[in-house]
């Protein structure tokens, strides 16, 4: 029996992620195979629809190997923002289920939700939920596997997927593991696998009886680590992620820039791209920073705190900008080599205490920034931009 018999792990994985979010924002796909990966010469499969994967295509092929095993199939090239958008959307639900949230990839994640059971039901009935929320808030399904560690939550969310859910009953973790390939233990790849079969073992069920002196040559000093996973045994702990400290952007001009309109234009720019990326992660920041470098490389930074959090365009810039004056009022000649802004005192914005832009900024600019943030995720990255930064230097 396992260390933690009372932890309520959860591992959430998305169903063929990449490819299902092109068939959300392009309904005429759904249904095909869709491949999703790098379509130049040396490109390769980042992953296919499951309409794909019954042609043979799978993560990691080649894509000329892709093409000639299903030619009627969409390719695409992947649109990173757009699918870390949908992920950032994916783990705020999680993080809406407990704090403890360890993300492996955009698309997976462990929880711990062993706090969170008085609050939103049970083990099976939280699963059942993040599943629901994801469907309906992304259009996404994802495939939940419930156990009570992260070795069998894992397993869990595998075995049925897409769009499985499975609870791994403490009670039943060798009916579980028994029948399943020794490929799916971590660590047993393409060299040990072979040697193990040559001894007849072929199922984690025939690994977990087989004497240790039989296996000990094979698997060597990880003889016990695999042992124990064969019994369902894990006590690796779900190590939660932390917030970023700071975002920023910055930018190193191809020569020395000294008007001023170009300049403040691209502090606009930054500052739009700074507050995309916290609006779309519910985050506000309470510092604003400027840095700027001169062709002599002296570089100055300067910052400001404000009175509340904010993540509206607006606002940012407008701190990023009397910042950048008050420099440029002791430096009115000096061209500038690099100019960047960011945030800093970075908070979740429920956890600020109030709603994204209350305080600092004013209804209009947080009506702003939704339809800016609408029309952007409609076209998967930064599109629209405001008036000021048509100005900048290419
Ligand atoms: N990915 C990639 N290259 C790989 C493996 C994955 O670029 N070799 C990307 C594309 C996937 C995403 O990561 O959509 C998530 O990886 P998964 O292994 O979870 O695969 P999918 O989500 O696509 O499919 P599924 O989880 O349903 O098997
Ligand atoms: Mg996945």
């Amino acid at each position: 029996m396992t260390e933690h018999p009372q932890r309520a792990i959860i591992h959430v994985d998305m169903d063929a992620f990449y490819a299902s979010v092109e068939c959300l924002d392009d309904p005429a796909l759904r249904g095909l195979p869709v491949i999703v990966g790098g379509l130049g010469p040396r490109g390769v499969v980042a992953t296919a629809s499951y309409e794909a994967r019954a042609f043979g295509v799978h993560s990691a092929l080649p894509m000329g190997r892709a093409r000639r095993l299903c030619p009627q199939a969409r390719f695409i090239q992947p649109r990173m923002d757009r699918y870390r958008e949908k992920s950032r959307q994916v783990f705020s639900i999680f993080r809406d289920f407990t704090p403890v949230v360890e993300g492996l990839s955009l698309d997976e994640a462990f929880l711990d939700v062993s706090g969170s059971l008085k609050l939103f039901g049970t083990h099976l009935e939280i699963g059942r939920k993040i599943k629901e929320r994801i469907q309906a808030e992304t259009g996404l399904t994802a495939s939940v596997g419930l156990a009570h560690n992260k070795f069998l939550a894992k397993l869990g969310s595998d075995v049925r997927k897409p769009d499985g859910l499975v609870f791994v009953d403490p009670g039943k973790v060798n009916t579980f593991l028994d029948p399943m390939p020794i490929s799916r233990l971590w660590g047993i790849g393409n060299k040990t696998a072979p040697r193990l079969k040559a001894l007849g073992i072929l199922t984690i069920g025939q690994l977990r009886r087989t004497d240790v002196s039989i296996i000990q040559p094979v698997l060597g000093n990880r003889c016990e680590h695999f042992l124990r996973l064969c019994r369902g045994e894990d006590d690796r702990e779900v190590t939660p992620d932390r917030p970023d400290k700071s975002i920023s952007h910055e930018i190193t001009f191809d020569e020395n820039i000294s008007d001023r309109d170009i300049l403040l234009a691209e502090l606009q720019k930054q500052s739009e791209d700074v507050s995309w990326q916290l609006r779309a992660r519910g985050l506000m920041a309470s510092t604003v920073v400027v840095k700027i470098r001169d062709p002599g490389f002296n570089t100055v930074t300067r910052s400001r705190s404000m009175r509340a959090c904010s993540n509206s365009t607006k606002t940012l810039y407008r701190m990023a900008r009397a910042l950048f004056e008050s420099w440029r009022d002791a430096h009115s000649t000096t061209p500038v080599r690099l100019l960047g802004m960011g945030v800093s005192g970075i908070e979740e914005s429920d956890r600020s205490g109030h709603q994204a832009g209350d305080l600092a900024d004013s209804h209009s600019e947080q009506a702003l920034d939704r339809v800016f943030d609408s029309i952007n995720r409609r076209w998967g990255e930064t599109k629209i931009v405001h008036g000021q930064t048509l100005k900048r230097k290419k």
